[in-house]
């Protein structure tokens, strides 16, 4: 009896020492008889597990039976995070449970058979992750584009908003603005401060509870606030006359010189009316054609910026003179002069300037230059050099002082008597026209006095 008794023990012995999951079991019982039968559990294939009820792993497997071709008493499922296992559940004939409960990330359910107290080998397993979808990160500027695209006011935020969808939530939100650092915050929004001026690139991405991470997504913005500074250095492209920088020309087709922002157009404006537009260079230079109109042109020059930011107007007050100025003679008149008369001259230059003496004096249609030549005729031909009549070669003309009443300073003592005397006087006008020469001509006599 006692040998009998210890056979079952034995062939349990032997058989779970088999590579192949095996088992012996007592059949009937009693004491002093026994019948032993051995047989084994077929290992179980890797289960299938798929996501229910929201986050859950439904785990299902193919029913094994014993060796002998009977069933097995249940199941019992692991899960398996690393080299930690839970038992998730165990089952008497279902093929299938529900893991309520698995962990974010990714696991492993491997599933055994059992027959009494016996418990198979785990099978092979299979991986799940309750979350396999990664969020989905929208993102929204508080500033909206004009039309060409940019946004002008400040300051600028972007708010990202990501979803997870029925997943397992979001738990971070990771974004950068250019090359900045990342920046990581905790939640599903995030609001991005834009600082930069420019095209900025947000680039931003997502990660859910679960452990999946969103591909990175960027959004581009195009931010200009700032105005342009206004136009500088503005002149006329061709400023005739005495000065080339007073904006007085004869020339009616003009152009307008200036600097400003590199590529911001240009506006040029002579009250409501647009008279001039083109754009700065990239060298900050422009050159704009304009055509004057007839006297004051009172022109104003605005840039204005890609994003379309407006410049402060700058003025360039131009003055168009086409027309010469011509020039009169107030005194001597024509006739005799005595030398009493022309020493004492009071009669016509001294109202212009007290403080004169004696010579020749004039207007002019409008401020310029005035030149001379005076010529005595008697005879040969001697023309005024400055101190006497001892120039032969007549022809070069002289300034005269003052630019609209003019006076030529001719002593007495060197006056010829009883001579003709011309006056030759032109005058150019501050845009540089040149009025006919001999534009006035004066005969008198020096007489006796
Ligand atoms: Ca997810
Ligand atoms: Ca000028
Ligand atoms: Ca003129």
């Amino acid at each position: 009896m006692k040998r009998l008794a210890l056979l079952p023990l034995v062939l349990a012995a032997v058989l779970v020492l088999q590579p192949v999951v095996a088992f012996a079991a007592w059949l009937a019982g009693g004491v002093g008889t026994a019948t032993v039968s051995a047989t084994r559990v077929s290992q179980m294939a890797a289960p299938q597990v798929v996501r229910v009820n929201g986050l859950q792993a439904q785990v299902s497997w193919e029913a094994v039976t014993l060796g002998t071709g009977d069933p097995v008493t249940s199941y019992v499922v692991r899960r398996y995070v690393g080299a930690e296992w839970t038992v998730v559940c165990q089952t008497a004939s279902a093929l299938s449970c529900v893991d309520t409960d698995p962990v974010m990330g990714e696991q492993t359910y491997r599933v055994a058979a059992v027959h009494g107290p016996w418990t198979g080998a785990f099978g092979p397993g299979t991986t799940f992750s309750p979350d396999t979808t990664a969020p989905v990160t929208t993102a929204s500027a508080n500033r909206a584009p004009n039309a060409s695209g940019w946004i002008t006011q400040t300051p600028v935020t972007v708010t990202l908003d990501a979803s997870d969808g029925s997943g397992s939530g979001v738990s971070t939100i990771t974004y950068r603005v250019d090359s900045d650092g990342w920046t990581t915050v905790n939640g599903p929004t995030a609001t991005v401060p834009v600082t930069g001026q420019g095209i900025q690139t947000v680039h931003f991405r997502a990660t859910d509870l679960a452990g999946n991470v969103e591909t990175v997504l960027s959004t581009v913005l195009m931010i200009d606030s700032v105005s342009p500074d206004a136009a500088g250095g503005l002149t006329l492209g061709i400023d005739t006359g005495s000065s080339s920088t007073d904006g007085i020309t004869n020339a009616a087709a003009n152009h307008v010189l200036g600097t400003g922002e590199p590529g911001s157009a240009v506006r040029i404006t002579h009250g409501t009316q647009v008279v001039g537009a083109g754009t700065v260079g990239s060298d900050g230079r422009f050159s704009i054609e304009v055509a004057l109109v007839d006297d004051a042109n009172p022109l104003r020059v605005q840039l204005t910026d890609a994003a379309g930011n407006e410049s402060a107007t700058t003025a360039l007050d131009a003055t168009l003179d086409t027309v010469a100025a011509t020039a009169a003679v107030t005194y001597p008149g024509a006739g005799i002069v005595s030398n009493g008369d022309w020493n004492s001259n009071a009669r016509g230059c001294k109202i212009m300037d007290p403080s004169f003496g004696a010579g020749i004096c004039g207007t002019t249609s409008e401020p310029g230059a005035v030149s001379y030549e005076v010529r005595a005729t008697n005879g040969t031909d001697r023309c005024w050099n400055g101190t006497t009549f001892s120039d032969t070669a007549c022809g070069t003309y002289r300034a005269a002082a003052g630019a609209g009443p003019w006076l030529i300073a001719l002593p007495s003592v060197s006056l010829p008597a009883d001579d003709t005397i011309e006056v030759r006087i032109r005058v150019t006008d501050l845009a540089g026209n040149e009025s006919p020469t001999s534009t006035a001509m004066q005969t008198f006599h020096t007489g006796r006095g």
